[in-house]
């Protein structure tokens, strides 16, 4: 394999409460020490929702701002994507409020579809206006794609100048509504790619994200674990903690013989300025 594997920690997510899994982090405290114990594990990412203290989602620039300069503080050189997606049902316009601080990455999810029970609503204005304002900031998107219409979406929204080349895919399968973690949809996802260059990572979601994971291993592309997509260890298991997850997949992707990419080369492999 010729490039090093990018290893995303998701460590809270919006869905996920603490009676499920006690181990969430959810102050900016607890993010800080769920950063550095993934970091430490080999993620080179942080995917970062914040929550309030009673553990609600939040879009607040204030709390994003607190929970970054947290992670900061003891993880310097990690690279640290927002999320524009938020909770279901959060407005556009606080959904995009964070980007003002110039993240390195961010977020960019491409369609509106079926969440669970609920509806994630991205409409195409929104998505537009939300891939501009990032274009302009000098944002990296993290082109999170759910199934196989929201990607062509995106090679549009790039033919039309609107999406900074090179694009960075994250498929997010296992979503009830979008596509499974079915192992054929991940390859006709990335048999859809113009170019064997793109960079694209997986998120499978509970069950299948650990199967998925090393399908990516395998298939040269990047991987997101975390308690955002999974809160198991293994089937009946909860994880002890988010770098945990980190752990094994650095483990299985060392046997396999891919190494694991430092901030550094991700910012490399992804083209990112914001530092
Ligand atoms: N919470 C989900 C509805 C993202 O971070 O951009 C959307 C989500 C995606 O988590
Ligand atoms: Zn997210």
């Amino acid at each position: 394999m010729s490039h090093p594997v990018i290893i995303t920690c998701a460590i809270t997510g919006a869905e996920i409460t603490k009676e499920k899994q006690p181990h969430l982090p959810i102050t900016p405290r607890e993010q800080a020490l769920a950063a550095q114990e993934a970091v430490a594990a080999g993620a080179s990412i942080i995917h970062l929702h914040v929550r309030e203290d009673d553990g609600s989602p939040s879009q607040r620039v204030e709390r994003f701002h607190e929970s970054i300069e947290a992670i900061r503080d003891c993880c310097p050189n990690v690279v640290i994507q927002i999320s524009t997606g938020g909770a279901v049902g959060e407005t556009i316009e606080n959904r995009s409020k964070p980007l003002s601080l110039r993240p390195e990455m961010a977020s960019l999810n491409l369609g509106t579809m079926n969440f669970g029970e609920d509806i994630f609503v991205n409409l195409p204005r929104d998505i537009v206006e939300l891939g501009q304002k990032m274009h302009e900031l000098g944002v990296v998107p993290e082109l999170e794609i759910y199934e196989v219409g929201m990607l062509e979406s995106a090679f549009r929204l790039a033919k039309q100048g609107i999406l900074r080349e090179p694009l960075h895919f994250q498929f997010v399968l296992g979503v009830p509504g979008g596509m499974s973690g079915d192992p054929r949809n991940l390859v006709h996802l990335v048999s859809m790619l113009p170019s064997p260059e793109i960079h694209w990572g997986v998120a499978g979601i509970g069950r299948y994200q650990l199967p998925l994971a090393v399908q990516a291993l395998v298939m040269g592309g990047h991987v997101r674990v975390g308690f955002e997509d999974n809160i198991f260890y293994r089937k009946g298991e909860l994880a002890q903690s988010n770098a945990q997850l980190v752990s094994r997949i650095a483990r299985i992707s060392q046997e396999l013989g891919r190494e694991i990419a430092s901030p550094e080369q991700t910012r490399q492999m992804l083209k990112i300025t914001n530092q």
